[in-house]
């Protein structure tokens, strides 16, 4: 597997169900592991903090600049919301895969879902990972589901346009490999951004209508991280999502509501990304522009 193979939107190999028989809710039996870079595992970060799970399910925050070795937990991110992880003598995630699956050869990806009872992986793919902190938190709390059976259908067609028309080809273009398959996922990408901008000044303040959803939860890490990172990183350089005024507005909504933007860190972003050893450019520093909004990522104009 080469470098650039790494970090493209990746398939996923534990899928059990939190809330279910084999993994009951309990209070601090669970531990989620996340990386200030990742936009998938930002998702984790941001649904549980809106469904209170903060005070049920521990949160280890990988450093920020990944190695060949892997997400390094033992210099963890240091904020009041990471605490050191609960397995001893275990420094890195690679070694968390392999105490849930001996021999385990794969990825060793955040965000992880462990149940500390039986040493196990519950989940490690963010878009099941939110259905099911939505789910128990609906279920165990008073928690106002972001996954309405009556909009089920129209959300999880928007999570879909999203992840095909947006968050992959971002990926796609960053690790092109030639001008020709670079050019067409540019175009992808700010196709998608001028329907989502036509989108957003129709429907209300959120992608789905007037509430907030799993559409917003999917949306943010990666909006957020655009103009500081893929703009330049990947050469999506077209416009910034300063430009789009409706997203701009939404980006901005969003970020007052604390579990998106005080789980945004900017700085670590930029850091992980362009200081780690499997991205298109690995440097040996992180550029210091553009100035952005710390709470929504979005650039600022030069008059603010
Ligand atoms: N489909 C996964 C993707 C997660 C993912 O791609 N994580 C990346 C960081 S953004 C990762 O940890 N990759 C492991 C590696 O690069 O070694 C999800 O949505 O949870």
């Amino acid at each position: 597997m080469s470098a650039n193979e790494i970090c493209h939107v990746e398939t996923t190999t534990f899928h059990n169900e939190l809330g279910s028989q084999d993994y009951p809710f309990e209070k601090d039996r669970y531990w989620l592991y996340t990386s200030k870079v990742c936009p998938f595992a930002h998702r984790t970060e941001i649904m549980r903090s809106l469904t209170g799970l903060t005070n049920h399910i521990g949160l280890t925050i990988a450093g920020a600049v990944q190695t060949e070795h892997g997400w390094d937990l033992g210099g963890r991110y240091q904020s009041a919301d990471s605490a050191a992880s609960p397995i001893a003598d275990i420094n890195r995630l690679p070694e968390i895969y392999k105490l849930a699956a001996p021999g385990y050869i794969g990825r060793a990806s955040v965000p992880v879902l462990f149940d500390t009872k039986t040493n196990t992986i519950v989940n490690n793919e963010s878009s099941e990972i939110i259905i099911q902190f939505d789910q128990v938190a609906t279920h165990h709390f008073a928690h106002t589901t972001l996954y309405p059976k009556d909009t089920q259908t129209l959300i999880d067609v928007l999570i879909t346009e999203l992840a095909d028309e947006l968050i992959t080809p971002i990926y796609r273009a960053g690790f092109a490999k030639d001008q020709q398959t670079y050019q067409s996922y540019f175009e992808k990408v700010f196709t998608c951004l001028t329907e989502l901008d036509k989108r957003l000044g129709e429907t209300g303040s959120y992608i789905a209508g007037d509430n907030l959803t799993l559409a917003d939860v999917h949306a943010y890490p990666h909006l957020s991280r655009f103009d500081a990172t893929y703009h330049s990183l990947y050469r999506l350089n077209k416009h910034f999502i300063r430009d789009y005024t409706n997203i701009r507005d939404y980006m901005a909504r969003l970020g007052e509501i604390p579990a998106f933007g005080e789980t945004l860190d900017v700085q670590a972003f930029k850091d992980g990304y362009f200081l780690a050893w499997n991205q298109p450019t690995e440097g040996n520093f992180t550029p210091v522009g553009p100035e952005v909004n710390p709470r929504s990522g979005v650039a600022n104009t030069v008059n603010t």
